[in-house]
């Protein structure tokens, strides 16, 4: 195939280096500077582009899918769907895929950042390198995390690899969904906040989908009161991000841990301040073995498309 003839993709924020060394092989690749303006950036490009590579976070609208009149695929590099627009895809006849294979890395993660703010574990490292202990000072005592009550917000792939965790802990496990789950036999509670008032530990799993924001406000935070421990692994925009810092700041609840945030890279000041408060940089998913098959599954679903074969996880 002549370098005129190489089917052209748009690659979408910082993918991984050894996925588009792998495309670059064999298909020509376009960065794109704006996502606000992909016509632009790609310039006459943009009228050749027939797939495209983007980010959960970024997801692809109408508006870009329209900036491509000849795409036909879009993979995203990860699972959230919230920010590509399904519909518009259904109808232009274009197909998006996922990579389902963090689900697991992402339960671990929640359960570290609970038994991290509950065990004090992150500000006890910081307090022995300040030279605290060696001064003879007295490290505070954590809260316990097993045998607690876990309430567990959204149950779906998530909930359940978390919930399975859980149980090793001897929690006792509640969830609410506005989707139930009879199969997997725990608690079903009526709110957030009721499953908050009968939560030692709270679970943010949810999808951010339509009307998800803030599910999480000053009312369910206050229910899970001074001893209960808030982790979101979810989005940031489903939490009440304000009402969140008033309560880590006015001890309405014990504390946090957070691996993503309402206006990401961007974490409120009042946060990073607060020693009950673990923060990671949404590295949930962020192990070398799930990374590298996320990675595997945009290549192979890249190559099943050029070659006219089934897709390996298409959502639509
Ligand atoms: C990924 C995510 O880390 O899958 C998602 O929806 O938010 C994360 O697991 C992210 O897509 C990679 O940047």
């Amino acid at each position: 195939m002549s370098t005129s003839d190489r089917v052209e993709l748009a690659v979408i924020g910082r993918q991984r280096p050894a996925v588009l060394e792998a495309l670059g092989a064999e298909f020509t690749l376009h960065q794109v500077a704006s996502v606000d303006d992909v016509a632009g950036s790609l310039g006459p490009a943009a009228g050749r582009v027939r797939g495209a590579l983007s980010f959960p976070m970024v997801g692809f609208s109408a508006a870009m899918m329209d900036a491509l009149p000849k795409l036909e695929i879009v993979t995203l590099y990860g699972v959230g769907l919230e920010r590509t627009d399904l519909a518009a895809a259904r109808e232009r006849g274009v197909v998006v895929t996922t990579t389902p294979v963090l689900y697991e890395d992402v339960a671990d993660t929640a359960v570290v950042l609970a038994m991290d703010v509950s065990r004090r574990i992150t500000s006890g490292d910081r307090w022995l390198r300040a030279g605290h202990w060696a001064a003879g000072g007295q490290a505070a005592s954590g809260r316990r995390f097993s045998g607690k009550r876990a309430g567990i917000l959204g149950m779906g792939r998530i909930g359940r690899a978390l919930a399975k965790r859980l149980e090793a802990f001897d929690m006792q496990i509640g969830y609410y969904d506005p989707r139930p789950a009879p199969d997997v036999g725990y608690r079903l509670y009526g709110s957030g906040a009721e499953l908050a008032r009968e939560s030692d530990f709270l679970f943010l799993c949810a999808a951010g989908g339509p009307g998800t924001r803030h599910v999480v406000d000053a009312e369910t935070l206050a229910a899970l009161g001074p001893d209960g421990v808030f982790v979101n692994v979810a989005r940031g925009w489903l939490v009440d991000e304000r009402a969140l810092v008033d309560a880590v700041t006015n001890g309405t609840i014990a504390g946090a841990g957070l691996d993503v945030f309402d206006d990401e890279p961007n974490v409120p000041q009042a946060l990073i301040e607060m020693e009950n408060v673990v923060l990671q940089p949404h590295m949930g998913s962020a192990t070398h073995v799930t990374r590298t098959e996320m990675g595997r599954l945009v290549l192979e679903n890249v190559a099943a498309w050029s070659e006219g074969k089934p897709l390996v996880t298409q959502v639509v």
